[in-house]
């Protein structure tokens, strides 16, 4: 794992491979003094109108998780585009930097297959304050140790009991999102490929009838986990939020969500191994 700060923090960190490099481009972003949790000393912001680039040194061509660090301040946009140049060109992936729950950790900006030379991530202020501090890249060869696992309600690892309709709201992990007003779950099934810890995260959309208490239950190596969510609450809807940090054993792992407490939304969970 490869992470690459701001020039601000001068020192580019590297884990577990022992490779760094620098980030490049500054246009206009100054340094936040205030902005909490910065990665490593400091971050950056623009108020408006500007890029900041960090060209990504890639060890070689393939398929990596991208992720993005950024500090929280009333003042920043609500729509701050990242824009990652990957193999077969240019994704943007938009995010709510003024939700101080999102800010001062990783989120993931989704998996890209880069390319060797020439793949970059761009933060712009082209909507409103923007923050700009860190990009983390995890290579995402399928089943390499340190990878994460996504699995949408599209997938075939899924069950559900009880019916389930296509929602509209908006945001949805890939494709779509359902959701249920009646009684019923739904599963989602990993597969993963070593017994360990895991943070697990849900991710669902938001609509003005869901239940305020949709309760989500993690089967880990130890029993059941019950985490119950407001799915009424725009500002954690789609995006990842975490249910918590668990031991999973990959031959009984599984997350359900239900509709008992009143509509619920069934999206995307993610397992990210903490080992
Ligand atoms: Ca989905």
């Amino acid at each position: 794992m490869l992470i690459i700060s701001n020039p601000k923090n001068a020192i580019s960190i590297a884990l577990n491979h022992g490779w760094y490099s620098s980030a490049l481009s500054i246009d206009k972003y100054t340094t936040s003094e205030t902005g909490p949790n910065p990665w490593a000393t400091g971050s950056l912001y623009s108020d408006s109108g500007s890029k900041f680039r960090w060209n990504l040194p890639i060890p070689s061509a393939g398929p990596y998780q991208v992720y993005a660090w950024w500090t929280y301040h009333t003042n920043r946009s609500t729509t701050v585009p990242y824009r990652v140049r990957h193999a077969s060109g240019t994704s943007t992936v938009v995010v709510n930097q003024r939700n101080s729950a999102l800010a001062g950790q990783w989120i993931s900006l989704g998996k890209y297959e880069l390319a060797a030379s020439g793949s970059y991530v761009e933060v712009s202020s082209e909507n409103g304050q923007a923050s700009a501090d860190a990009i983390k890249l995890v290579p995402a060869e399928s089943g390499a140790e340190g990878s994460e696992v996504v699995v949408d309600n599209r997938s075939a690892a899924t069950a559900r009991s009880g019916s389930w309709y296509v929602s509209t709201g908006k945001n949805p992990w890939s494709s779509d999102s359902v959701y249920n007003n009646g009684l019923g779950k739904f599963r989602w099934t990993p597969t993963l490929t070593k017994s360990g810890s895991y943070e697990v995260y849900a991710w669902w959309t938001y609509h003005s009838n869901r239940s305020t208490n949709v309760p989500y239950s993690v089967r880990h190596a130890a029993g059941t986990a019950t985490v119950s969510v407001n799915q009424r609450d725009s500002s954690k809807a789609g995006r990842w939020v975490l249910l918590g940090s668990f031991k999973l054993d990959p031959s009984t792992a599984y997350v359900e969500v239900f509709s008992e407490n009143g509509q619920a939304s069934a999206d995307a969970v993610r397992f990210v191994p903490m080992f």
